[in-house]
């Protein structure tokens, strides 16, 4: 909001119908856990929401913008179709300034549709036959291991612009200082562009739609984590008479670069500490909460961590623009998880790009965002999936030449064919758990060899990102037994422990920070147990050994 744009959030109560039953639902949060009758609901569920727009925005541009909808949304403004979305986890907006009434209550619709979609991405509902050993019998049968939670997970905003306006805004920086924005507006205008950084400013003539400038700032303030300094970049776009837009964005002064085996931020050698995390919390289910978020950043401090990823699709916004004030590192994934050889087609590829470059374009100018993973736990086995692979790689780096780009493997590397075209391979084992249940000791020389020979196979730096082990809280046994709090501690050390000493690891993320909600299945007691917080929060001994560990290094 600012002296350009105006800004009104319908967050709130929503009136829905289901069935012909009304209920009342919170927005943002997922329906599930709001309403026992809604709980495994698979299908359409209509939101309405009355909003007074005010006579001030006449001769102005007036949009909707939903952060994620689980997972197809149509959009009505005063009964007319305005816009239909498909895909979670990220943001969509329509132009409704045709469809509204100035000065008055208007009335917004949206039919969120959570069916799940064999061929949707990430592909819910399996095949016969298909899915990982232990989860095909599961209910809801999905090809992912969270709960496929459905309704209007992240804030809804209507705001007004002027017709003509900044619409992207890139920023790339140099630790010399140099600061170079891209501008793009909504089309090409003759005017003015001033931007500033505090006391400093340029100012641009063009005629055009991308405008390109830069700052020097002298003696820069780099963005590290125990420093995580930003700077604030205002564009002011004129025309030969008027200010028509204003847009401010923050930033940081800080450099990625993968050298070797080493990950550099601004020159000095960082060991990525932390976990593989989820959306998820009781009752508002996917929802984001402000509380759930500052909460979950206090704990990573507490417990000495330095990072996360956003397994396994985007977060919102709003946890990016935290990391960047608290100083802690993100692997951003997109919200391809379980892709698998069935998937590997042309229309699918169009979606997967598009849905890259839709993240890249959210996230890039977030200092705290240092890598982009585009996929979970594919199975690239054909020479389809190779070209898939190779292909979403070059998208991406196409957008992004300032970041490492990865993807998370599973199976050994002759199931992984794509990963010789990425920077580095993000690789998770359960060995001890789904790998020789119940054997740490025994295991570990088999880890070993097993990450030695990712890296060998794809001659990249090799971050580990999922190990763990499922413990209820509470349950204890001597000598440690699967699912006690001693086993997934003890296990957690050992393979930590191992991992520290190959030279080619660049960072170990736990799985998981916190138990989340699954489908139902017999390899799961209600959540994956495998936090070392439970799902409201709270420390378990794996949680207390690693803080030992972590704040000891
Ligand atoms: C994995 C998946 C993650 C699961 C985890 C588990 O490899 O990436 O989504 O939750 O294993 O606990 O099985």
């Amino acid at each position: 909001m600012n002296e350009k744009r105006d800004l009104i959030c319908l967050d709130g109560i929503w009136q829905t119908t289901v069935h012909n039953q009304a209920i009342d639902l919170a927005v943002p949060a997922s329906w599930n856990e709001q309403c026992s009758e809604l709980f495994d609901y698979f299908g359409i569920v209509r939101y309405k929401k009355e909003v007074f727009i005010p006579g001030t925005y006449v001769d102005k541009l007036i949009w909707l913008r939903f952060g994620s909808v689980a997972t197809k949304a149509t959009v009505y403004v005063n009964g007319t179709k305005v816009r239909y979305h498909e895909g979670a986890h990220l943001p969509f907006e329509c132009e409704i300034s045709n469809y509204v009434r100035l000065g008055e209550k208007n009335i917004i619709e949206v039919d969120v549709d959570n069916t799940l979609n064999t061929w949707g991405l990430p592909p819910a509902k399996l095949l016969e036959n298909e899915g990982r050993a232990g989860f095909q019998t599961s209910y809801p049968s999905v090809t992912y291991d969270f709960y496929p939670y459905g309704g209007i997970h992240r804030s809804v905003y209507l705001y007004s612009t002027e017709k003509n306006r900044i619409e992207g805004v890139k920023i790339d920086t140099q630790l010399d200082g140099t600061v170079r924005f891209r501008i793009s507006l909504n089309e090409k205008i003759q005017g003015t562009l001033k931007a500033t950084i505090g006391d400093l400013e340029c100012r641009i003539v063009f005629d055009g739609r991308e405008v390109e400038g830069s700052i020097k700032i002298e003696n820069p303030i780099w963005w590290e984590c125990d420093n995580p300094h930003l700077y604030l970049l205002k564009i002011s776009l004129y025309d030969a008479k008027e200010l028509l837009d204003v847009y401010e964005q923050s930033f940081g002064v800080r450099e990625v670069v993968l050298s070797g085996n080493q990950l550099l931020l601004n020159h000095k050698p960082v060991f990525l500490k932390g976990f593989g995390k989820h959306e998820d919390f009781h009752i508002i289910g996917k929802g984001f909460n402000h509380s759930v978020m500052v909460k979950d950043f206090g704990l990573m401090k507490w417990i000495g961590a330095n990072s996360f990823r956003t397994s396994h699709y985007p977060y919102d916004e709003e946890m990016l623009s935290y990391a960047d004030r608290q100083g802690i590192l993100v692997i951003g994934e997109t919200p391809f998880v379980g892709l698998n050889d069935r998937m590997y087609k042309e229309d699918i590829l169009v979606k997967v790009k598009a849905g890259i470059e839709k993240m890249m374009d959210r996230d890039y100018n977030h200092p705290s965002v240092i890598m982009w993973s585009l996929a979970n736990e594919p199975n690239v086995t054909t020479k389809e999936g190779e070209e898939f692979f190779k292909t979403m790689y070059e998208t991406a780096k196409a957008k992004d030449i300032s970041r490492p780009i990865t993807y998370v493997a599973y199976q050994e590397p002759e199931y992984n064919l794509g990963m010789k075209y990425f920077d580095l391979i993000c690789v998770n084992k359960y060995y001890g758990w789904y790998l020789g249940p119940g054997q740490i000791d025994e295991t570990l020389e088999e880890l070993s060899e097993c990450l030695d020979r990712f890296h060998n196979e794809a001659n990249q730096p090799v971050l580990v990102a999922e190990f763990g082990a499922d413990a209820i809280a509470g349950m204890h046994y001597d000598p440690p037994q699967m699912f006690t709090e001693e086993f997934q501690a003890e296990i957690i050390k050992k393979q930590y422990e191992l991992m520290r000493t190959k030279d080619y690891i660049i960072g170990t993320h736990v799985w998981a920070f916190a138990d989340f909600k699954t489908n139902q299945t017999v390899s799961r007691v209600f959540f994956n147990r495998k936090g070392v917080f439970t799902r409201d929060r709270h420390p378990k001994m794996a949680a207390h050994m690693l803080r030992e560990l972590w704040r000891h290094e």
